[in-house]
C-alpha cells in the first residue's frame, strides 16, 4: 500500500470543484454519482441520510505517523458531499472518544496498514482499497460508455484490483489480469475464476482499448503504448502512466489520490 505524501494531497481542498466538473465532463457523472454507481445505491438515497449522520476523521499518529493534509483532505471530500464532517481535535484514542462524544456516526481513520470507515450505527466497516478500486471501476464503466461484452487489461490484483475486479465482472466486462507476482494474480483468479491470467505485460498492453492500473509502479506506461482509444482508469499511486501522456489523455483518464476512494468509502459504508 502506497504512502501517500504532503504534495500528492495538498492541492485536494481547492481543487474539489474543478475536479467535480471534470468528472462530469468525461464520465456523465459527478464524484457523488460515480460513488453512488460503485456503491450500489442512489445519490438522492444517501443524501437523504446526511443531515442525520455526522461523520468524524480521527488523525493517528502510530508507525510512520501523521501525513500532513491528510485528514484535512479527506474530511473536505466528505463536506464537498454534503456531509457535516469534523477532524477530531485529538489524535488516536482520544480522537476516537472525542468523536463518539460529539455525535460522529462514520468514522474515517488511517495507519500505515488499513484506512477504513465504520459506520457505528451498523457496524459496518469499509476498506480504502476495495472501495478505490470500485469506484475506479465505476468510472470506467461511464468513460467507457459501459463495459459490457468489452475486455479490460488489469494492473495488479491486489486489494484495489480485486475490488476492481468484482464490479467490473458483475457490470459483464472480460478481465485480464497481470500482476509481477504471479500467486496475486492467481489468488485473485481462485475468488473470480471468470478472470483471466496475461504473462506478458507489454505484448498485451497493445491490445486492449480499457486499462485499470491498479498497481504502485510509476512511469512503466510511455506514449509508445498509449491507443488511440485507450481509456485508463488509474488509482495505483504513483501513476503508472509517464508524464508525456498526460497531454495526449486529456478525457480518457481517470486518477486522484483520494477523491474517489473516500466518496465510495462513505457511500458504501452508508449502503
Ligand atoms: O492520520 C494520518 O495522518 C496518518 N496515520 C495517515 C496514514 C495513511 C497511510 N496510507 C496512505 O497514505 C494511503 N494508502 C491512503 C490511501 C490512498 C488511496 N489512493
Amino acid at each position: 500500500m502506497t504512502r501517500l505524501r504532503e504534495e500528492d494531497i495538498s492541492h485536494i481542498p481547492l481543487n474539489l470543484n474543478e475536479y467535480n466538473k471534470k468528472l462530469l465532463k468525461d464520465t456523465g457523472k459527478s464524484l457523488g454519482g460515480i460513488a453512488a454507481y460503485a456503491a450500489g445505491t442512489t445519490k438522492e438515497i444517501i443524501y437523504n441520510l446526511r443531515q442525520d449522520i455526522p461523520a468524524a476523521v480521527i488523525p493517528i499518529t502510530c508507525g510512520e505517523g501523521i501525513i500532513n493534509g491528510f485528514s484535512i483532505s479527506v474530511q473536505r471530500i466528505i463536506d464537498f458531499l454534503g456531509f457535516s464532517a469534523f477532524v477530531t481535535d485529538q489524535k488516536d484514542v482520544g480522537g476516537l472518544a472525542e468523536a463518539v462524544e460529539k455525535g460522529a456516526k462514520i468514522i474515517f481513520l488511517a495507519d500505515d496498514n488499513r484506512f477504513v470507515a465504520i459506520n457505528i450505527l451498523t457496524g459496518k466497516v469499509v476498506d480504502n482499497g476495495e472501495a478505490t478500486g470500485k469506484g475506479y471501476a465505476a468510472a470506467l464503466d461511464l468513460l467507457s460508455g459501459g463495459l459490457r461484452d468489452k475486455q479490460v487489461l488489469l494492473i495488479g490484483a491486489g486489494p484495489v484490483g480485486t475490488g476492481a475486479s468484482v464490479f467490473m465482472s458483475t457490470h459483464g466486462a472480460k478481465v485480464f489480469v497481470y500482476d509481477i507476482n504471479r500467486e496475486q494474480a492467481e489468488k485473485l483468479k481462485k475468488n473470480l475464476p471468470e478472470v483471466e491470467i496475461i504473462n506478458n505485460f507489454y505484448e498485451a498492453l497493445s491490445q486492449y482499448d480499457l486499462l485499470f492500473d491498479a498497481s504502485p509502479a510509476e512511469g512503466i506506461i510511455g506514449k509508445e503504448h498509449l491507443g488511440e482509444h485507450m481509456m485508463i482508469s488509474a488509482p495505483g499511486i504513483p501513476l503508472g502512466l509517464t508524464r508525456e501522456c498526460l497531454p495526449l489523455v486529456p478525457h480518457r483518464l481517470i486518477h486522484d489520490a483520494l477523491e474517489i476512494g473516500v466518496a465510495t468509502m462513505l457511500f458504501d459504508v452508508l449502503t
